[in-house]
């Protein structure tokens, strides 16, 4: 991680009233949770549009509750990293700090962040598709695939949003206008190729917030960002962190 750009980005967000922080699966990688599209990746080897589509469900619901299931029981082992940690605590550090994330494993509010906008849903949502009715359900494994609604018998989905599925819309009125105001945006271990969300970055540059991408690699809006620090979450967090508390690093 280049030395200047972290003291660039630490002068920003020490300087900043507003903080608005998008993360994708990159920093629950520090976890042990696969991403999507790096080596390894949840989507290798799958169509997307097999497993996370409305389509795939309607086709085989089993088949999409067992690649859930199984992100499931993997997910229940895993604990929040250094990354999850640094944002809980900043939580209370800024005027105004808001964390949205595209993340649906829950890591985020497992390490206190409190109110995270989740613009694609939470795998422990479980939501039935004849009522409506929602429920958290943290069973790994569930002990039937697919589940069935107890108070009307109905078939139940994962409440995660799927492609060709419109984000939740109180999440993301709070997104965008968080982003809208931001002084700085912090982007995180995302790739930026998802939309809707993605677009928060480019609402982000264009209201002239200072931006800073947290990610080994580059992401598509990459070049959006003032200052990119190339480390994993669970470095970079940390080390930005230490220096807004004056510890030298
Ligand atoms: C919508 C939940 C309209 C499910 C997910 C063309 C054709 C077809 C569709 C489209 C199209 N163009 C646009 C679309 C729409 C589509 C879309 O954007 N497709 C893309 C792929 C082209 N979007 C949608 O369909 C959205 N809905 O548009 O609806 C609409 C409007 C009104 C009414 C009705 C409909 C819905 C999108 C939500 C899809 N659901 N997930 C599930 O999880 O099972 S998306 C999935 O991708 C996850 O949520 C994930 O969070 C998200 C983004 O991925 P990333 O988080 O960025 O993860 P990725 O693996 O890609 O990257 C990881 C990054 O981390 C890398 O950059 C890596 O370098 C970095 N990294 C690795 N290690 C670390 C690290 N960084 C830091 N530290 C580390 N240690
Ligand atoms: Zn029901």
């Amino acid at each position: 991680m280049d030395r200047r750009d972290l003291e660039t980005a630490v002068a920003w967000i020490r300087s900043a009233g507003t903080v608005t922080v998008l993360t994708g699966a990159g920093v629950s990688a520090e976890s042990g949770v696969p991403t999507f599209r790096g080596s390894g990746g949840l989507w290798q080897g799958r169509r997307v549009e097999d497993v996370a589509s409305p389509e795939a469900f309607a086709a085989d619901p089993h088949a999409v509750w067992r690649f859930y299931d199984e992100r499931r029981c993997r997910l229940a082992t895993v604990q929040p990293n250094p990354a999850h940690e640094v944002l809980a605590r900043w939580q209370d550090r800024f005027r105004r700090f808001t964390l949205v994330t595209q993340n649906v494993d829950g890591l985020h509010a497992l390490a206190r962040s409190r109110d995270v906008l989740e613009l694609h849903g939470n795998i422990w949502r479980i939501r039935c598709v004849e009522c409506g009715r929602e429920r958290e359900d943290r069973t790994a494994p569930l002990p039937e695939l697919p589940p069935r609604c107890t108070a009307c018998g109905g078939l139940e989905r994962p409440g995660v949003v799927w492609f060709g599925e419109a984000l939740p819309e109180g999440a993301a009125r709070d997104a965008w206008r968080a982003t809208e105001t931001a002084d700085v945006f912090l982007v995180a271990g995302t790739s930026a190729v998802v939309y809707p969300a993605a677009g928060l970055v480019e609402v982000a540059a264009a209201r002239g917030a200072r931006i800073v991408e947290l990610n080994p690699e580059a992401s598509a809006l990459a070049h959006l960002a003032g200052v990119a620090l190339r480390a994993p979450a669970g470095e970079a967090l940390p080390a930005i962190d230490a220096l807004l508390s004056g510890v030298p690093s």
